[in-house]
């Protein structure tokens, strides 16, 4: 069987410095993802033409970016049962508030899993363990993955233990 793609849409090629943390954790983890812009907005026709067929094209969870009045995380769960992740991208005025609000307060029915402002590496972190449910060498990589951040807080420890 093919391995399950990942992909990362966004707003605006302005969104990648954002995003872009999404995708080296995809690759650290051995996924190449799927990375497009797709605009609610600007090019709503394509963006819904994209998200209707990409459960076709192998794509499995979907992390979608925007700032302001964000709208293509919850328009494209609006039109595919794949999982989206939606990642609130801050913007100049409202320090990302408006994109949290925007993407966070879905009404019930149609869900979007929102990370933090600018959370991208969790974003691609949950991806990666919705995946690792039905992957057991997936999931025995995020549990290093895991130990791994353990270690570098008692590395901290001791850094700063050390520096006194
Ligand atoms: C949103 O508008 C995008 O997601 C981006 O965060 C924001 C600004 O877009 P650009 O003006 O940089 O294209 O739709």
């Amino acid at each position: 069987m093919s391995q399950p793609k990942i992909a990362i849409v966004m707003g605006s090629d302005s969104d990648w410095k954002t995003l872009s943390p999404a995708k080296d954790v995809l690759v650290e983890f051995g996924f190449e993802p799927v990375v497009e812009v797709l605009s609610a907005h600007r090019t709503p026709q394509r963006m819904i033409s994209w998200a209707e067929h990409a459960a076709e094209a192998g794509i499995a969870v979907i992390i979608a970016g925007a700032g302001g009045a964000a709208h293509l995380p919850g328009m494209i769960a609006s039109v595919t049962s794949l999982p989206v992740i939606g990642v609130p991208v801050s913007l100049a005025n409202l320090d990302g508030m408006d994109s949290l609000l925007s993407i966070v307060q879905m009404p019930a029915g149609v869900p979007v899993a929102t990370v933090a402002i600018d959370g991208a590496k969790n974003a691609a972190l949950l991806a990666l363990r919705i995946l690792g449910a039905q992957d057991q060498t997936l999931r025995q990589k995020l549990d290093q993955y895991r130990v791994s951040l353990a270690d570098s807080v008692a590395e901290k420890n001791q850094k700063l233990k050390s520096s006194l």
